[in-house]
């Protein structure tokens, strides 16, 4: 089946938290492709989040070019970003419940009492009920950076509010974390159709194995539906940058697709 068709395989294979926890996703995924489902050109369609009932949790400070932002926005709270980098333990924070969360082609949300919004591109871990890697998506980690910086304590403020996570446009599944670390994250900010904002990362820069992640993810804690991960931001525009209502983001990752989302005051 080429990419430009949707198959509607929802009476056979369930909710996605059933999906998740197959052990063999990728072959049953392929074999049920062979069926006689209803088939929908992808144009003809409006694609939702990939996502059902997963709540949606963000790490932070995974690469060295996020530590140094944070550290340069903050005063007193630098050292906090300095320590994190290093420990044994992540900063992993609760970004979103899933029927908060915009899919692509929705607008993002810029905070009204915010005066620094940037987007945060970044890899998703897709996990099943017990913790295991069933695929990838995109995520963008909405933030307002003069909330953030001003306290670490704001930084619940910061991070969660409407229309704060986007995730999409699928899930990618069939591929290994070191498959993945080749790929390249590409962000792209238009602003009346002229480009204000470009930058790339790689995921192999992230400094913590994804099982890691997922493990602190899951300590003394249960996701009875799975759970999508963020796994922090290499992208970081420069200090002068901020989003505006109407900039469009465009987020690229190699290996998954496009994530595209216009930009509106919530
Ligand atoms: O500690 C603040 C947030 C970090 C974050 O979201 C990131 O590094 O992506
Ligand atoms: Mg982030």
């Amino acid at each position: 089946m080429d990419e430009s068709t949707v198959l509607d395989i929802s009476a056979q294979a369930g909710g996605l938290s059933a999906l998740l926890d197959w052990d063999d996703l990728p072959e049953r995924l392929a074999a049920l492709a062979q069926g006689d489902f209803p088939r929908h050109a992808l144009s003809a369609v409006r694609l939702l989040p990939p996502i059902e009932r997963q709540e949606v949790w963000a790490a932070g400070v995974t690469y060295l070019r996020s530590k140094k932002a944070r550290m340069a926005e903050s005063d007193f709270s630098a050292t906090a970003y300095d320590k994190v980098y290093e420990a044994a333990r992540p900063e992993l924070f609760f970004k979103a419940l899933p029927e908060k969360v915009v899919g692509p082609g929705q607008p993002v949300g810029i905070r009204a009492d915010a005066k620094w919004n940037v987007p945060e591109p970044e890899l998703v871990l897709v996990l099943n009920a017990g913790g295991g890697l069933a695929g990838f998506t995109i995520g963008n980690d909405m933030s307002s950076r003069d909330i953030e910086g001003e306290n670490l304590l704001y930084l619940p403020q910061a991070k969660i509010y409407s229309r704060s996570c986007a995730l999409g446009p699928t899930i990618r599944v069939g591929a290994t974390e070191a498959e993945a670390r080749n790929w390249t994250i590409e962000m792209a900010v238009e602003r009346s159709g002229a480009q204000v904002f470009a930058g790339a990362a790689s995921v192999g820069q992230i400094k913590r194995p994804f099982a890691e992640l997922a493990d602190y993810l899951f300590r003394s804690q249960t996701f009875p539906h799975g759970a999508m991960l963020l796994t922090g931001t290499g992208i970081v525009p420069p200090d002068t940058f901020t989003l505006e209502p109407g900039d469009l983001v465009r987020i690229t990752i190699s290996g998954i697709g496009v994530l595209e989302n216009t930009v509106q005051p919530v």
